[in-house]
C-alpha cells in the first residue's frame, strides 16, 4: 500500500510522525510507503543560502533532531554563527538560525549550485535524517523555485509586498495581509514522482497544516488539484482549527484574507472538490455538513507521538471505510 501526504511544517511533520509510529509500531505494518509532498512555498534565500524551513521542519521531526518546544529547528543548537553575522552587521537578523540547521543550508545550496534538483538535495538530505529506513520519501511539491510574499500596507498610503517570512516572523502575522502571491506558482511544474503518485496511491491524507500557506501552496502547484480531483483514492484530511482558533501560528489570519470562516467546516470548504472524508475535533462535532463528506469527531491535539498516531489511525480507518 501506498499513502500520500501532504504536509507543510509542524503540523504536517508531527502527523506524519504519528503516522509512521501508527503504521509500524501499532498496526506492525513494515510494508506500506508514506510519501510526503511537502510545502516550498515557505522557502527564501538568507545570506546566499537556501532555506526550505517546512522540508526541513520534517526531516528533522522523522529523524529525532527537531528542537521539540519550538516545533522547527535544531535541538540543542548553539548560535555562533548568527551572534557573528550580528557583529558584522549582516542582514537580516530577525530569522533565527543555529548552526547545525546552518549546515544543512549550506549543504543544500552547495548541492543545487552543483546542478542537483531539489528532489535530488531533500532526497540526500533524507538520507541523513533516517527517512528511507522508516519507509517514508519525502518530495518537495515542485522544483520550480516558488516564494510566498505577502502584500501589506506600506507607510505612504500604498501597498507593498514581503516574503511570507518576514510577514510570518518578523511582523507576527500583525499587519493585516491583504493577499497572497507566490512567485513561480503559474510557471512551476510537480516535481517527479508527484503526480504520479497523486494517481496511484491508495490513501491521500492531508494533516492538520496550514490550509492556506501550506496546503493552499501546494495545491497551487499547477496540475496538483487535478490530480487530487481525479484520484482514485480516497482523500482525508484533519482540521488544522479546533473550536474557531488555530492550535498554533496564525491560520486564522491567512484564513481572514481569504474572507473563509476560521473553522473546522471553513476549511474544509477550501478542499470541497476533492476532500471525501473530514476529521474534526470533538469540540467541533456536527458543526459541518457538508453532502457526500463523511466527518467524523475525536480529539485532535497531537500532545505526543502516540497521540498523533491514534489521529493518524482515525484517518486511515476513515480512509478504508470510504474506499
Ligand atoms: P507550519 O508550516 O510550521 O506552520 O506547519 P503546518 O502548516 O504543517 O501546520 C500548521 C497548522 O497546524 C496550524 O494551523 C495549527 O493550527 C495546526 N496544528 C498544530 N498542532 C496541531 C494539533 O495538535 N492538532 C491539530 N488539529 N492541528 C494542529
Ligand atoms: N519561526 C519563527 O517564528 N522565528 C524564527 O526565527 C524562525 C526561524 C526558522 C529557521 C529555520 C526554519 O526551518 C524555520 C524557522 N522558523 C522560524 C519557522 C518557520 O519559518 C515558520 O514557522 C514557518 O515557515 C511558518 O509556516
Ligand atoms: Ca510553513
Amino acid at each position: 500500500m501506498r499513502i500520500a501526504a501532504l504536509a507543510g511544517g509542524v503540523g504536517g511533520a508531527r502527523f506524519v510522525r504519528g503516522l509512521v509510529h501508527e503504521l509500524r509500531e501499532v498496526r506492525e505494518d513494515q510494508e506500506t510507503e508514506v510519501v510526503v509532498i511537502g510545502n516550498t512555498g515557505d522557502d527564501i534565500t538568507l545570506f546566499g543560502l537556501r532555506i526550505c524551513p517546512d522540508l526541513d521542519t520534517i526531516l528533522y521531526t522523522l529523524g529525532g533532531g527537531i528542537n521539540e518546544a519550538q516545533g522547527w529547528g535544531r535541538d540543542q543548537e548553539t548560535h555562533t554563527v548568527q551572534r557573528e553575522l550580528a557583529e558584522l552587521g549582516a542582514q537580516p537578523q530577525w530569522f533565527g538560525l543555529g548552526d547545525a540547521d546552518f549546515a544543512t543550508h549550506i549543504a543544500r545550496s552547495q548541492w543545487l549550485g552543483q546542478g542537483m534538483s531539489l528532489t535530488e538535495v531533500t532526497a540526500r538530505l533524507a538520507g541523513r535524517w533516517g527517512l528511507p529506513g522508516q519507509g517514508v520519501r519525502l518530495l518537495p511539491a515542485t522544483d520550480t523555485p516558488i516564494e510566498t510574499h505577502v502584500v501589506i500596507d506600506d507607510d505612504e498610503g500604498g501597498q507593498r509586498a514581503v516574503h511570507f517570512q518576514q510577514w510570518w516572523v518578523q511582523l507576527q502575522a500583525a499587519v493585516p495581509a491583504h493577499r497572497f502571491t507566490v512567485a513561480g506558482l503559474a510557471q512551476s511544474t510537480p516535481a517527479p514522482g508527484v503526480l504520479d503518485t497523486l494517481r496511484t496511491c491508495d490513501v491521500v491524507l492531508l494533516p492538520p497544516s496550514n490550509p492556506v500557506v501550506s496546503i493552499g501552496i501546494i495545491l497551487g502547484v499547477p496540475g496538483i488539484r487535478d490530480a487530487l480531483r481525479g484520484s482514485r483514492a480516497p482523500v482525508v484530511g484533519v482540521s488544522p482549527i479546533i473550536g474557531g482558533a488555530p492550535v498554533r501560528g496564525h491560520a486564522d489570519a491567512c484564513l481572514a484574507t481569504l474572507d473563509v470562516e476560521v473553522s473546522a467546516a471553513g476549511v474544509a470548504g477550501l478542499y470541497a472538490d476533492f476532500l471525501d472524508g473530514w476529521l474534526v475535533d470533538d469540540a467541533d462535532a456536527g458543526s459541518v455538513r457538508v453532502p457526500r463528506l463523511d466527518v467524523r469527531a475525536l480529539d485532535l491535539r497531537m500532545r505526543d507521538v502516540p497521540g498523533a498516531a491514534r489521529i493518524a489511525g482515525a484517518a486511515l480507518d476513515l480512509a478504508t471505510d470510504l474506499a
